[in-house]
């Protein structure tokens, strides 16, 4: 077990109090960061680090700042702890959570049983010493590390996609069976009584085959006592893979089962007003479900993003506050830096801004009505302009509330008689559209003000 040296949040708030004093001289209002903001919320607020990162000025600057918990994102891995069966590399783990508790945050562990990113050794054994590798990789992270995780993934990703409801092929489910994620809870709580166990997956978002897969799981194992405290759902997003309108309601019944929920990979694809949209979402689902306890981001900048081109994170590649991030601020109920001119939509900024949210209002066979909301950011604007792009076989039999112009499939519509919106306040248009055999939800675009 390693020397715990810890220094919490609440240690440091001291100090940062001492200095917020004599900041206060030079500015009337401390602007919140997404962790301050969280905290106020009863949440952490988290991000996936890489340690080879660590040394770059920009990045350890904006996650010292902004975040209260960090999941490394692949050093904690099979492949990168326990090459070899049996001998153990924490360096770089230990980079991250050295430079997590020298700064107050708390770490979550990212995972222990994955059939990904296994050395190949693991593929080769037979089921009574897979079993005893299993247990001893479980006992030695967690025994490393043991006091020093709030929440350790036990088993990631051991349901298949689609609607089978099955689960994944990998080394341990194949020779194992089911059991194996029983036993590896059973093993982690022995290793390190203090961590919160948590199963994680990814598309079990919203309710479909694989959540219920998982829940079902959840609900024998909360029945027969076999300790598991909570759920990770990884919430990796893109125009594919939307922010389920269930989301929420998703959560509440894996919560009712009595356990915690966490949101532990958060990144949408997209950019501006549209991607912000999305994150609050995520975010308002999350405070509006008593037992989400936390929200961790895969990464801190779109530069290093698993999915860079899709920029999904909440700062651009030189770190700069995105639409998303203000709008992750404002759902956490933070107040956002009034001197920084780059924040659309922060009251008093001068900056007109606006947000565009999609919903289906009604839906039948062969049509639905769609409705956009348009909502001022913190001015109060004349005018906006937001484009919904159909699938291809979609069309649009009527709008209201808003003046079209078409190109191709691409609406952008303009106010009718509802440009002017008070600063925050927001108005809404309709439309009906034909399905002609696509079910596909549209894209709503950028809203634009002036
Ligand atoms: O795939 C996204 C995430 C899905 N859920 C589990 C997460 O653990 C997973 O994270 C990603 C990391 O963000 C990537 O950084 O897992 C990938 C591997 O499954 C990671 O990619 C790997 C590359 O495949 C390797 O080539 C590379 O050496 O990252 C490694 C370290 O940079």
């Amino acid at each position: 077990m390693r020397m715990i040296r810890r220094l919490s949040r609440a240690a440091t708030a001291g100090l940062v109090a001492a200095a917020a004093l004599t900041a206060a001289a030079h500015s009337a209002e401390a602007a919140d960061t997404l962790g301050s903001a969280a905290a106020g919320q009863g949440r952490y607020f988290g991000t996936a680090v890489a340690a080879s990162h660590l040394g770059e000025a920009d990045y350890a600057a904006t996650l010292d700042r902004e975040f209260s918990s960090v999941t490394p994102e692949n050093e904690m891995k099979w492949d990168a702890t326990e090459p070899s069966r049996g001998t153990f590399t924490f360096t770089s783990a230990d980079r991250i959570v050295d430079h997590a508790q020298s700064q107050g945050m708390d770490v979550r562990g990212h995972t222990l049983v994955w059939h990904s990113q296994l050395p190949s050794w693991v593929g080769s054994l037979g089921a009574s010493d897979l079993r005893t590798a299993m247990n001893n990789h479980i006992n030695g992270l967690m025994g490393h590390y043991k006091g020093e995780i709030h929440s350790w993934d036990v088993v990631n990703e051991a349901f298949q996609d689609g609607g089978s409801g099955a689960r994944r092929s990998s080394p341990f489910q194949d020779k194992l069976g089911d059991g194996f994620i029983e036993e590896a809870f059973r093993t982690a709580r022995a290793a390190d009584p203090a961590a919160k166990l948590c199963y994680n997956d990814y598309n079990t978002d919203g309710v479909n085959a694989k959540s219920n897969a998982v829940y079902t799981m959840v609900k024998d194992f909360k029945s027969r006592g076999v300790p598991i405290d909570c759920v990770g759902f990884q919430s990796h997003f893109n125009p594919n893979s939307p922010v389920p309108s269930d989301y929420r309601q998703n959560l509440q019944r894996f919560a009712d089962l009595g356990v915690d929920v966490q949101i532990t990979e958060l990144d949408i694809e997209g950019s501006g007003s549209a991607q912000a949209a999305n994150y609050t979402k995520v975010v308002e689902a999350c405070l509006a479900v008593d037992r989400c306890t936390g929200l961790t981001v895969w990464g801190i900048t779109d530069k290093y993003s698993w999915r860079s081109s899709g920029t999904p994170l909440l700062f651009d590649g030189n770190y700069t506050e995105k639409p998303a991030y203000d709008a992750v601020l404002a759902a956490l109920g933070g107040s956002g830096d009034p001197g920084d001119p780059g924040d659309p939509g922060d009251p008093g900024d001068g900056t007109v801004s606006c947000t565009a949210t999609y919903t289906r209002t009604a839906d039948w066979n062969s049509g639905y009505n769609g409705q956009v909301t348009i909502t001022a950011g913190g001015e109060p604007i004349s005018s906006w302009t937001a484009t919904v792009t159909l699938p291809a076989q979609q069309t649009v039999s009527s709008l209201w509330n808003g003046t079209p112009t078409r190109s191709g499939n691409v609406l952008t519509v303009r106010p009718s008689w509802n440009g002017t919106l008070a600063a925050g306040a927001s108005t809404s248009f309709g439309f009906t559209v034909t399905k002609n055999g696509s079910d596909a939800a549209p894209t709503v675009g950028g809203c634009t003000a002036s």
